[in-house]
């Protein structure tokens, strides 16, 4: 199971984040608790009966020394709330530097743009033939600072791995940049953050951090063009691919296959859930998906698809051979 806490920081940026939370959450507890206990022995102090003839009426000024004495705890109560605020605003300002101070030389980039309601991931090269493109999964090596670039093709979304950094908003026309660096092996969980639509629920994607090597192994593999189909059943189902409607948004790079309406497929048995984050990804998901997408995810932009059950098999093979 994927961690998706702000509360378990496993790298600089969230560690920072949530000191400043834990800092504010103390001072302002403290706070409450402190008007609390007043307000609850002004309730119960002494009491004057209320009613009687208006003679009887207390006279509620209160006297000059007692006077003096609240305008003391009513200032008293002002420095320290400004005083408060101001260490509040300096430690927020202070954290808010650090969180921009990942600019290294030695950096990984990757691109991510929001669709309705998925992630396309890109991870730059000066070689283009050295560019990987992916979805919904985003494999990072431990401890080395990652510049996301971030932008939308329709609505504005927003990129947040509570454990590793706070929220980027991801803007059509506008590309938003934002670091972030992994101190901690692990699978984190992210979740797009701004309402996008109605499937905004549905659009959670993975971040893998894992050793250098281990990435790197990634990498290669992602780079490679689609595994040739191996069996009889395989080869049918590509032909089933090829000749459905799937091409007109799918890309499987080493085939015709070459739109980029939806996720590139290439490598689509690799990752670990379908249609970002909704589904495991095991074969009777695929089924259901392939099928008929619109059960699983209402409003998604991918048609359901009317195979015979023969072809279905087949697609299903060759669409899990694509490691
Ligand atoms: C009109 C465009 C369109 C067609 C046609 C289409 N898809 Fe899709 N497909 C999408 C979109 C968009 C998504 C992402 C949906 C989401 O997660 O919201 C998607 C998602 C998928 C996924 C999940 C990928 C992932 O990594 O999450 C698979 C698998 C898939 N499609 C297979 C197929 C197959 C097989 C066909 C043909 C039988 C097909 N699609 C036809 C647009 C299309
Ligand atoms: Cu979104």
């Amino acid at each position: 199971m994927p961690s998706q806490s702000a509360l378990s920081p496993a790298g600089p940026q969230a560690g920072r984040i949530i000191s400043l939370w834990w800092m504010m959450f103390y001072v302002t507890g403290a706070v409450f608790l402190i008007v609390m206990a007043f307000l609850m022995a002004a309730l119960v102090r002494r009491r004057r009966p209320y009613g009687g003839a208006a003679a009887d009426v207390p006279d509620v000024r209160p006297e000059p020394s007692g006077e003096r004495r609240m305008s003391h705890v009513v200032l008293t109560g002002v420095a320290l709330t400004v005083v408060i605020l101001f260490v509040f605003l300096v430690r927020s300002y202070v954290t808010g530097r650090a969180l921009d101070s990942l600019h290294e030389q030695d950096h990984l980039t990757v691109k991510v743009v929001g669709h309705q309601w998925w992630w396309e991931v890109s991870y730059d090269n000066a070689t283009a033939a050295y560019t990987v493109t992916t979805a919904n999964e985003i494999h990072i090596p431990v401890g080395r600072p990652v510049l996301f670039k971030l932008s939308s093709t329709d609505v504005i979304h927003s990129f947040w791995v509570p454990n590793l950094h706070g929220k980027t908003d991801l803007v059509p026309g506008h590309e938003n940049v934002t670091w972030l660096k992994a101190d901690r092996e692990g699978v984190y969980r992210g979740q797009c953050a701004e309402f996008c639509g109605h499937q905004h629920a549905h659009m959670a994607f993975t971040v893998v951090v894992e050793p250098y090597e281990k990435f790197k192994a990634w990498y290669d593999a992602q780079l490679a063009a689609a595994q040739e189909p191996s069996t009889e059943s395989q080869k049918q189902g590509r032909q089933v691919f090829l000749s459905s409607p799937c091409v007109m948004c799918h890309t499987v790079r080493g085939t015709d296959a070459g739109s980029r309406v939806g996720p590139d497929l290439t490598h689509v048995a690799s990752r670990g859930t379908l249609a970002a984050g909704t589904l495991e990804n095991t074969r009777g998901h695929l089924a259901g998906w392939v099928v008929d997408s619109q059960q699983i995810k209402p409003g998604n932009r991918m048609p359901p698809n009317n195979l015979e059950p023969a072809d279905l098999q087949a697609l299903l093979d060759y669409l899990q051979s694509l490691k």
